[in-house]
């Protein structure tokens, strides 16, 4: 069985009020082609379709229209589940229509996909959270969990427990018992399969996310995570990667676009996995395009930055502008500016004092706790501060003896 697994599409989300729906168009020409190319016989996408509960028409139609162009008449089967951007209801509302173009939609942890023929394919078996499908002769289970926040938890998890209710006070101890419940579905002679839209501690954010983890009660250790399944399709973090201590089994999609300046450092990607029963999956990461790059210019001068503009006036990027400058950039400049080059989010004028201010916040960064409050001490009191004091200030801060405050200068 061949499998691809994206998420964390966010049709409709845009950069400072910008639409990027060009860009999500782009990404999803390309990814209907990378479905045919490669043979996909499921698509998993995990999570965060749209970026709002109330996305727009011409993002939920770019949406269907996708779906109905993926399924080729129902030879390849797609499994969307809700993230914590989606609205439950309104996205599965076409689910009805979709089963025929063998889609299958689940709002909430306790959403169930009715058994029967979707396209080419079926649904053999289902519940609340999990199904089993055939395609081609070969059985899948997936465990399947979308959003579960934690009212949606508690709708699915208080029933069918042996546990004793109060014992399972965190919202970690919900879920581990959750993913033991729907463990017992997993069988030998299936494959076995996982989908969620979950943060799993330790897994590196990066930036476009809303938290999901509120104050920490939505943290997941991978301990936790089912050791039975053979792939765990993860949505929810936008930068790709493997979920550590999983055997490299759970992984993260991340978005197929960069959606943050803070997310230009990497490629963004697809996670292709072939399965057999009882077998390790044999997994590959597919790059996608930068369709349109965010960048970052620092300009030294103001003229500089007109230079720049009027020779990238073509080039498609959306810009963050940094000029250094010593007066304020006056208005005819700004205008100049953006009437060169479209797509500019921000003008930034850097000014003297500013450079001279990060400088400060950068070395703060490399000083040691003690060090700073040296300075300060000497600063606010004109004298050094007495070792005595120092060395109560530093056990406040690291609430141990002196001994720790040693190795926390390093
Ligand atoms: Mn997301």
């Amino acid at each position: 069985m061949k499998i691809l697994h994206t998420g964390d599409w966010h049709l409709g989300k845009t950069l400072e009020g910008l639409s990027r729906l060009e860009e999500q168009e782009e990404f999803l020409e390309d990814f209907i082609r990378i479905v045919r190319e490669n043979d996909i016989d499921l698509v998993m996408i995990a999570g965060d379709v749209y970026d709002s509960f109330n996305p727009s028409a011409k993002a939920e139609k770019l949406f269907y229209d996708t779906l109905k162009r993926l399924s080729e008449n129902g030879k390849t089967l797609t499994l969307v589940i809700a993230g914590n951007h989606d609205s439950p209801d309104r996205l599965v509302a076409a689910g009805p229509l979709a089963k025929e173009h063998g889609i299958m939609m689940m709002g909430t942890p306790k959403s169930t996909i009715e058994v029967g023929e979707y396209g080419r394919h079926k649904v053999v078996d289902s519940g609340e959270g999990f199904i089993e499908i055939e395609i081609n002769g070969e059985k899948a289970v997936i465990m399947a969990i979308p959003f579960p926040s934690e009212k949606r938890l508690n709708e699915v998890i208080y029933q069918g427990m042996d546990t004793d209710i109060d014992k399972l006070a965190s919202y970690e101890d919900r879920m581990a018992q959750l993913f033991k419940q729907l463990s017992m579905y997993y069988r030998n002679d299936t494959i076995n399969l996982m989908v969620s839209h979950l943060f799993i501690t330790g897994s590196e954010e990066s930036g476009s996310e809303r938290s999901i983890q509120l104050g920490g009660s939505y943290l997941i250790n991978s301990d936790l995570l089912p050791k039975e399944a053979q792939y765990i399709a993860l949505g929810h973090v936008h930068k790709p990667q493997i979920v550590g201590g999983t055997l490299k089994k759970a992984r993260y999609a991340g978005s197929p676009i960069h959606y943050s300046k803070r997310e230009i450092g990497f490629t963004k990607s697809l996670w292709k996995v072939e399965l057999k029963v009882g077998e390790a999956a044999i997994i590959d990461q597919i790059p996608l395009r930068t369709y349109k790059p965010i960048e970052i210019w620092s300009c030294e001068s103001i003229d500089e930055a007109i230079q720049k503009c009027t020779d990238d006036a073509n080039r498609a990027c959306w810009v963050y502008l940094e000029i250094k400058t010593d007066r304020y950039i006056k208005e005819n400049e700004i205008k100049e500016l953006k009437d060169l080059k479209k797509d500019i989010i921000s003008i930034r004028p850097i000014t003297p004092e500013e450079l001279q201010r990060e400088k400060e916040i950068k070395t703060l960064r490399e000083k040691s706790f003690e060090e700073i409050f040296r300075e300060f001490y000497l600063k606010e009191r004109g004298t050094e501060v007495a070792q005595e004091t120092l060395e109560a200030i530093m056990k406040i801060v690291i609430g141990e003896d002196t001994d720790e405050a040693d190795s926390f200068k390093n």
